[in-house]
């Protein structure tokens, strides 16, 4: 994929009944592959298909629920959009070898490699990209106490991410490959999410492509007192083209098309000699 003339936008689809801010809305295989339908018109270069929720508190769901839940959708959307790259967004390496053969492009791993020892062999024998990206905790107890702890946020979140870039490496996965991600929201306090944020160029700088998903995360929505995710679109896009104009490569959003709008905006003013 070509980055250069700006991020592309991963539409998020989750077919989970308790995602944290689209959660249930899309359990029917139908109703999931309309709304893939929707966002690949709206302009996403990528959807982002979940089976398990990795909202705060929530619980790990079993292989085989997350496959039921996906490879259905993965297969329906791969038929009708030959164009569109599909990413499964799950810890486990059978969910992701199930979602590969139905059709998905990219594995998209929120614990970076560390929760499944048979990914590592996966990624590197299909020689697919994956997104590393940063977590502390487990969804059941990332938030706990308030949110852990950081003496540097950034400098911290960018040495593990060069240490599971050099362990994926080790284990056979093309560099050129990896896409780190600094994981909004997954075990941070609100300072720790808009330190990330404002940051961002220096994760660009590490070379790697970088993705981020900030849409309708919940400090957005302590930043602006906004209870509701769906009413968080305006914060969203704030950081949609700070992202923009720090260089990242992919922005994960669930507002598809004001979010493809405000990526090729803000790429269309900064490519102006
Ligand atoms: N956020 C969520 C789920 N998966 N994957 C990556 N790579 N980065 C993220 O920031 C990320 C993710 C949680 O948000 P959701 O419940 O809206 O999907």
């Amino acid at each position: 994929m070509d980055f250069q003339t700006g991020p592309v936008v991963m539409g998020v689809l989750n077919v989970t009944p308790d995602s944290f801010s689209d959660g249930g809305e899309y359990e029917s295989v139908g109703a999931a592959v309309e709304r893939a339908a929707r966002m690949v018109a709206e302009g996403a270069r990528i959807i982002d298909i979940g089976g398990e929720s990795t909202r705060p508190g929530s619980s790990p769901v079993p292989a085989e629920e997350q496959f039921a839940r996906t490879v259905p959708v993965i297969r329906e959307i791969r038929a009708c959009h030959p164009g569109i790259a599909i990413s499964i967004d799950t810890r486990l390496a059978e969910v992701a070898r199930a979602a590969l053969q139905a059709g998905a492009d990219i594995v998209n791993d929120v614990s970076a490699l560390q929760d499944d020892p048979a990914l590592p062999d996966l990624i590197a024998s299909e020689g697919v990209p994956i997104v590393l990206m940063h977590k502390r905790g487990v969804p059941a107890d990332m938030q706990a106490g308030g949110g852990p702890q950081y003496d540097d946020v950034v400098a911290e979140v960018i040495e593990f991410l060069s240490k599971r870039l050099r362990f994926a490496t080790t284990r056979g996965i093309d560099p050129d490959r990896v896409i780190i991600d600094p994981g909004i929201g997954f075990g941070k306090r609100v300072e720790h999410n808009v330190a990330l944020m404002r940051h961002l160029d220096r994760f660009v700088q590490t070379g790697q492509p970088v993705l981020v998903g900030a849409s309708r995360k919940s400090f957005i929505g302590a930043t602006l007192g906004i209870d509701d995710p769906r009413e968080r679109l305006a914060g969203s896009l704030a950081c949609a083209v700070l992202a923009t104009l720090a260089g990242v490569a992919v922005v994960r959003a669930h507002d598809v098309k004001a979010t493809v709008d405000a990526v090729r905006m803000c790429a269309a003013i900064r490519s102006s000699p």
